[in-house]
């Protein structure tokens, strides 16, 4: 029998609200104790909490509860809506550990014991997980797409039409002997075709990190370009060291900042030149040549043709003497924000194409792994036609499958993925 445990589920006291979830077998027992007689299930009742014990007044809250059936936990859960200060909730939590037979919930163990009792497959976690730590609209609305289960119910799909394959290769085989191995059925191939071709429309999507980890725009051009002053100017705090010395930016810089709804990271780096004698400086200029070569947009502040996925800047336009921007070049001054506006214009929609479309399915990098080695062993399949080996290859994805969904899963990845929630969740 599972232990029943409490933890405080809202944000740092003070606030106005803050909610304590009490779940497993004694949670409605150990509420009834402090809170007197519960409402009947999903109907919110005022009640006056009082230490068990003493009978003193600890605070008057809202109750819920939910029966097992209907809980996100899949046990009894009892939720108090108490005052959120931060006493009211100390004494709350006192009381409840003075009753006995709970205790305190660790990390995600909410969380835990929903996916134990399959209320969610593991692919729902990690869109949980993805939704409480997301930051921006377009993180919010993928992540929700998968805790949603918008990803596990193709998956669903999936295993039901390999389960269904199975079953007709294996029949095919209890008839077939060694010698006489026949061709591929067709209408496997074709089944297993349309499968593939889903895998590699779903593969060939932008990744759901990039939602999460951000565009990676580099800032790079010549040394005293304004690639710094630039950078503040975008993120809106003095992020980096802006001088008119060449050779001010040394390292790399990376700034993560939300510019219309869109993660970027904005990188600064030291500014490109050949001549430099200053040894850090020349480390910071490989580094800055790396973080050009892995950017996802490049910002170039040069005079000369720009590197590649880069958009061609004529910065300082505001100064005069300058030459003249170039056929291509946005003109840009970060003193006066000329041409700001177009800059974040054009970064938006770059970074549009890059990021996954907002209401398609984005796959994590485990997910994707997952689909990849599916659909490899469906190719190993088709290069034989012993339908011996079809029900291996076949087997291989329903295993991959569950290991997925988590219905049979490596410890050390639930426990990479639970370590990710808070106390609450
Ligand atoms: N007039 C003008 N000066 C600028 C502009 N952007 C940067 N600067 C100046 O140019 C110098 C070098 O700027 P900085 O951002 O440090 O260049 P970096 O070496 O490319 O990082 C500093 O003195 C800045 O104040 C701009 O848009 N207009
Ligand atoms: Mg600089």
């Amino acid at each position: 029998v599972a232990d029943t445990i409490f933890a405080l589920s809202s944000g740092a006291p003070p606030a106005a609200i803050a909610i304590v979830r009490i779940s497993g077998p004694g949670a409605e027992a150990a509420a009834e104790r402090i809170a007197g007689k519960l409402p009947p299930p999903r109907v919110a009742k005022l009640r006056a909490l009082r230490d068990p014990a003493s009978g003193m007044l600890l605070d008057r809250a809202l109750v819920l509860r939910f029966p097992p059936d209907g809980s996100v936990t899949g046990e009894a859960l009892v939720e108090l809506h108490l005052h959120g200060g931060r006493a009211v909730v100390d004494a709350v939590m006192a009381a409840l550990t003075a009753i006995g037979g709970l205790r305190p919930a660790v990390a995600g163990e909410f969380t835990w014991r929903a996916f134990e009792n399959g209320r969610i497959d593991l692919v729902e976690v990690e869109g949980l997980s993805d939704l409480l730590r997301a930051e921006t609209e377009a993180q919010r609305r993928a992540a929700l797409a998968i805790a949603e289960g918008g990803l596990s119910s193709r998956i669903a799909a999936w295993e039901a039409t390999i389960l269904r394959l199975s079953a007709r290769v294996e029949a095919a085989l209890d008839f077939s002997d060694e010698d006489d191995v026949g061709d591929t059925d067709p209408a496997l191939a074709a089944d297993l075709a349309a499968l593939t071709a889903e895998w590699n429309d779903l593969l060939s999507r932008p990744p759901a990190e990039r939602l999460r980890d951000g565009i990676r725009v580099a800032i790079a051009g010549p040394p005293n370009a304004g690639k710094s002053t630039l950078i503040n100017v975008l993120s809106g705090r003095e992020a980096a060291i802006v001088a008119p010395v060449a050779g001010t930016t040394r390292d790399v810089i990376e700034v993560p900042v939300a510019i219309g709804g869109v993660p970027f990271v904005l990188i600064d780096m030291a500014g490109l030149r050949g001549d430099s004698d200053d040894e850090i400086e020349r480390i910071g200029i490989g580094k800055a040549q790396a973080m050009i070569a892995g950017a996802d947009i490049v910002l170039w502040l040069g005079d000369e043709a720009p590197p590649a996925r880069a958009i061609w800047l004529y910065p300082r336009s505001d100064e005069a003497g300058r030459g003249g921007p170039r056929q291509g070049q946005l003109v840009l001054s970060a003193r006066t924000g000329d041409g700001m506006a177009a800059l974040i214009e054009l970064l938006v929609e770059r970074a549009g194409a890059l990021l996954p479309r907002p209401d398609a399915l984005a796959l994590s990098r485990r997910q994707r792994d997952a689909i990849a080695t599916c659909a490899d062993e469906i190719s190993a399949l088709g290069e034989s036609n012993d339908p011996l080996i079809h029900a291996e290859h076949l087997r291989r994805c329903r295993v991959i499958l569950d290991a997925l969904t988590g219905r049979s899963g490596t410890e050390d990845m639930l426990d990479a993925l639970f370590g990710t929630f808070c106390i609450g969740k």
